[in-house]
Formats: C-alpha cells, structure tokens, sequence
C-alpha cells in the first residue's frame, strides 16, 4: 500500500479565511483491473475547516473513499464514502449514473481519497485493486466549498495546492537509501 501512497501527489492544502473559494483538480485514467484501476489522490490540511470532495466522471460510475493518510492505509483509517450523491449540476453525468461527493470539516492532518469504479468495496480501496466494467479518465475535486455547516464557512476559503514534485519523492527516498547505507556500514565498522 505504501508504493500506491508514495506513487499518488501530494498536496498541501490551507484554508486562508475571507479568500475566495478555490478547487484542486487531479485526473485518474482509472484502468479495468491491477494497478491503476484505483485512483488515489493524497493531500495534507494544515488549517481546520469545511471541505468538499467530489469526483467527475463521465465514463465510470465514480465511488469515492475519504481516509485518513497514517502511511499505512488499514480499514480504521476510513472517515467515510459516497456513491451517487453529487448533482449532475455539480458534477455532470458518469457513466450513465452519478458521480460522488463528500461535504465535512477535517482537523489539521494528512489524508488520502480514492476512487474508482462502481462496485468498489472498502477492501477494494484498500488493496488498490479492483475489477472494473466501466474505464476511463475520471477527475477527483477538492474544495473548500464544503456546506456542512454553513454557519462557519460563509466567507469561504482558499485552497493552496501545492503537488510535491516527484524528485521530492525520490530524493526522500534515496536519502533514506542513503541513511540506511551509513548505518549498516558503522554496523560493520563497529
Ligand atoms: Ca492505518
Ligand atoms: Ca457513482
Ligand atoms: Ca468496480
């Protein structure tokens, strides 16, 4: 599960008060079956606030996992899913059914949503493999648009999306290479 985590962008998202309201898009090419057939989009909330979540695609029947992001992607790290909930107003027609949307505030932390065709079981988001019928290019949204509790969030807020690029990645992992080699030769030396 790790490599599908590290493999995904990473976004850093803030909610700045009185900003305008701001999305962040990523598309998935979710594939029929093995890696790829389910799409993951990670991100990090620095600043509390109301989000929405919410998938467009218009040739799979979109399912949608929110789950917190602790490296280790288990069944007790999901917050919560959806089906068929977004508005064709919204998020316009998928596949001949619905797209999907989540609305809810979220504390600070690190997150992961993925997505892929209807059926798609919590097992199913979990392994990163699933059996599709229907293919094809479908986008997650993220936005600070959220409505749960409209009370709170009537100025809106801005999103800074922030994708980490890969070299990040890389140098992360091969100074962790190169962290690892230092120890096992004072090992040795010792
Ligand atoms: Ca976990
Ligand atoms: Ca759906
Ligand atoms: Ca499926």
């Amino acid at each position: 599960m790790k490599k599908l985590i590290t493999l995904a962008l990473l976004y850093s998202i803030s909610t700045i008060a009185g900003a305008a309201t701001a999305t962040f898009t990523e598309a998935h090419n979710i594939t029929a079956s093995g890696v790829g057939s389910v799409g993951y989009t990670s991100f990090s909330v620095t600043s509390a606030g109301n989000f929405r979540f919410y998938t467009m695609g218009p040739t799979i029947d979109p399912f949608l996992y929110l789950a917190n992001d602790d490296g280790d992607l288990t069944e007790d790290d999901i917050i919560t899913s959806d089906d068929d909930n977004c508005s064709e107003t919204l998020c316009g027609i998928a596949g001949d059914f619905y797209n999907s949307i989540i609305d809810i505030a979220l504390g600070s932390g690190d997150y992961i949503l993925g997505i892929s065709d209807y059926t798609f079981s919590s097992s199913e988001f979990i392994s990163g493999i699933n059996n599709n019928s229907r293919t094809g290019v479908a986008n997650i949204v993220i936005s600070t648009a959220g409505i749960m509790d409209p009370g709170t969030f009537s100025a809106g807020a801005n999103i800074t999306a922030t994708p980490l690029p890969a070299a990040v990645w890389l140098m992360g992992s091969g100074l962790l290479g190169v962290l690892g080699l230092a120890r096992k030769n004072k090992v040795q030396a010792a």
